[in-house]
């Protein structure tokens, strides 16, 4: 235990937690356990057994534990993050334990921590409160993730938000002009590169009201997104709608799947034929037209916009794949594209080495197919593991089909049908949308876990009402059968997730104040002459204004009172001086709905306007001290 914890536990608790004691109540358990029912006591872990390592050791391991079992005060050996669906967030999961260890509010109102209150979330925000997460992913370094950021898409409104992970907070979101139902992005991977992002929506663009009913001319967007300084890069539209997206490892091309080439208006509409197509941008060739100034612009925007609907051009070419294609991935040896065929029982294997020729002219894009097995009704996602399979979700069937790509590709090269490439399949509960791997996105693809993110979980848990939870279901694929180990509720509705090794990111855990919310602070702190770590004190910015600087150091804030009038527009700017480790303070304001939360060594600041005469109590609502309670004071308000 650090000095910081010490400090910390003996501020909470007031107790002594040194080292001995708790060893001593740590053995008196231990022997309760073995006293209490021999099975637990033979069960009780053998010292220095690892049972957090991989499939191989946790095998070894002398102990009959699950594969999933991460005891108490055990660290998981994989992080997952988890896009929030209509919670508009992000959730940081271990796994194997399923457990969910932390959210990361987006592009949601959240009341624990105050985001899309506060003044800069607001301002990050631009008056928002909702979003619709479905696709997270990491900047890439070399064809793996490199722990600086986290990309994920709002289908909601069209934006693309990142995640610094050194502080695990919002840094920036991203508009995406005349884009409507951003739904698949994905970052390039061979560089923290581009961040394509793909128009689900097709639209009249521009959107202005002139053009309504013709949707035989709307079209959709594949945009660019600089994944260091969330600009937008450029776009190129298309004429039908996109759906997922992926990369290549090498920077050469962008996926997108298109599951309504009819342009239909309406459900019939949209699946009349039988064979949609995969859109692939040529990068290479869209950046020189954009560097050669042979672009567009679309209304109010001025993002350079190359114009390549209709026919197959050196920008995007059109792979057919049958029939209103979902998901689309790249398996780790960057080598295929694979495309799920949704209302086809068919997964689309797609030759990148191929796709050259293809652009060129030199061979049809259909010749780039080299493989399309039968995996089962609805497929939806593929995810890898490293050793030449696909596991690919399958939504009508409930289950995940475990294939092997080289046979699926030897099946469809000899027309053979006594070569089958299906090796297994388990079932899940129920209708799974996406399926993930352990790095299964990356060139590291270890074969270890895949998580099944289930849309329905039925009868499998309490009942709680209308609203069931959906099911994330773990599932070993170390082995060469797959196995289900673990059920685990979650609220709605996680679309994808990315599975890691705990060694890829490292957040700090105290607030090193460099992203651009401090910026802000400190121009204000400029501005009326005082400095955050000190100041605790009224500031009358104008008639109706005032800011209120003010720090706390558990368990009291630096100031006991501050007056205001009746009327005035109040910033608080809360500077919290703790230095220890998740020492956490807030700001409650009674009935005025202010609550937000300071990190140690943060700033954050709510304004809001103080109507009423009277004395209305400030407090801390983040539990910090045994004299929490107690850290608080008074906002009086005169008439
Ligand atoms: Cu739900 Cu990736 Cu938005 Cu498929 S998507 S399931
Ligand atoms: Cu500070 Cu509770």
């Amino acid at each position: 235990m650090s000095d910081d914890q010490k400090e910390r536990e003996e501020k909470t608790t007031g107790e002594d937690n040194s080292e001995a004691s708790r060893a001593s109540r740590r053995e008196f358990f231990s022997h309760m356990a073995v006293m209490g029912a021999g099975a637990v006591g033979a069960a009780t872990v053998l010292p220095g057994c690892d049972r957090n390592g991989n499939g191989e050791e946790r095998r070894q391991a002398q102990v009959d534990y699950p594969a999933d079992h991460v005891g108490p005060g055990e660290l998981d050996r994989y992080y997952g993050f988890w896009s929030g669906g209509q919670s508009g967030e992000i959730r940081i999961f271990g796994v194997p334990s399923m457990r969910e260890i932390m959210r990361v509010p987006v592009f949601n109102r959240d009341a624990a921590t105050g985001w899309g209150a506060t003044d800069y979330s607001k301002k990050l925000l631009g008056g928002r409160t909702t979003g619709d997460t479905h696709h997270v992913h990491l900047s890439y370094t070399d064809g793996t993730y490199d722990g600086r950021y986290v990309y994920v898409n709002d289908k909601g409104c069209a934006r693309l938000a990142r995640v610094d992970i050194e502080t695990m907070e919002v840094d920036r979101i991203t508009d995406i002009p005349h884009s409507q139902g951003t739904h698949g992005i994905f970052p390039q991977r061979h560089k923290t590169g581009l961040v394509l992002c793909n128009s689900e929506y097709c639209t009249p663009i521009p959107n202005d009201g002139r053009e309504l009913d013709e949707p035989e001319k709307y079209a959709a967007l594949h945009t660019a997104i600089d994944g260091e300084t969330m600009e937008v890069e450029w776009q190129v539209m298309v004429e039908a709608n996109m759906d997922l997206c992926a990369t290549d490892y090498e920077g050469k091309y962008s996926f997108a799947t298109c599951y309504n080439s009819d342009k239909g208006v309406t459900v019939p509409e949209m699946q009349a034929s039988d064979m949609d197509h995969a859109y692939v941008f040529n990068l290479e060739a869209i950046q020189r037209a954009v560097d050669a100034g042979d672009t567009i612009t679309l209304g109010d925007s001025d993002v350079p916009v190359v114009d390549a609907r209709g026919e197959d051009s050196e920008y995007v070419i059109r792979v057919p794949v049958p029939k209103s294609p979902h998901g689309i991935n790249v398996d780790p040896t960057g080598k295929y594209a694979v495309a799920a065929g949704k209302l086809s029982p068919t997964v689309t294997v797609i030759a990148i080495d191929k796709l050259a020729d293809a652009f060129a002219g030199n061979i049809e894009p259909r010749d780039c197919v080299v493989a399309e097995p039968e995996v089962g009704l609805g497929p939806l996602h593929t995810a890898f593991d490293g050793r030449g399979h696909g596991y690919t979700s399958i939504f009508i069937d409930s289950v995940v089909t475990k294939w092997d790509i080289e046979k699926a590709i030897e099946q469809y090269q000899n027309g053979d049908d006594s070569i089958d490439p299906i090796i297994d399949k388990v079932d899940v509960h129920y209708n799974v949308g996406h399926v993930n791997a352990s790095l299964s996105e990356t060139k590291d693809a270890d074969g270890q876990w895949l998580v099944a993110l289930c849309k329905f979980s039925k009868d499998r848990f309490l009942n709680v009402g209308l609203l069931h939870p959906e099911n994330d279901q773990l599932i070993d694929i170390s082995g060469s059968k797959m196995e289900l180990i673990h059920d685990g509720p979650t609220y709605p509705e996680p679309h994808d997730c990315v599975v890691f090794p705990r060694e890829l990111i490292e957040p700090v855990k105290v607030q090193p104040r460099t992203i651009d919310r401090f910026r802000m602070y400190e121009e204000w702190a400029q501005e009326d002459g005082v400095d955050l770590f000190r100041a605790n004190k009224v500031i009358r910015k104008g008639e109706d204004f005032v800011r209120v600087y003010m720090t706390s150091v558990a368990p009291s804030f630096g100031l006991t009172d501050f007056r205001v009038k009746a009327g005035d527009t109040v910033q608080i700017v809360l500077t919290n001086l703790d230095d220890v480790e998740d020492l956490a303070h807030g700001m409650c304001v009674a009935n005025h709905d202010v609550n937000f939360l300071v990190n140690p060594k943060d700033t954050q600041s709510q304004t809001f306007r103080a109507e009423k005469p009277g004395v209305y109590w400030y407090y801390c609502p983040w539990f910090c001290h045994a004299l929490h309670l107690e850290m608080r004071g008074r906002m009086i308000v005169e008439a």
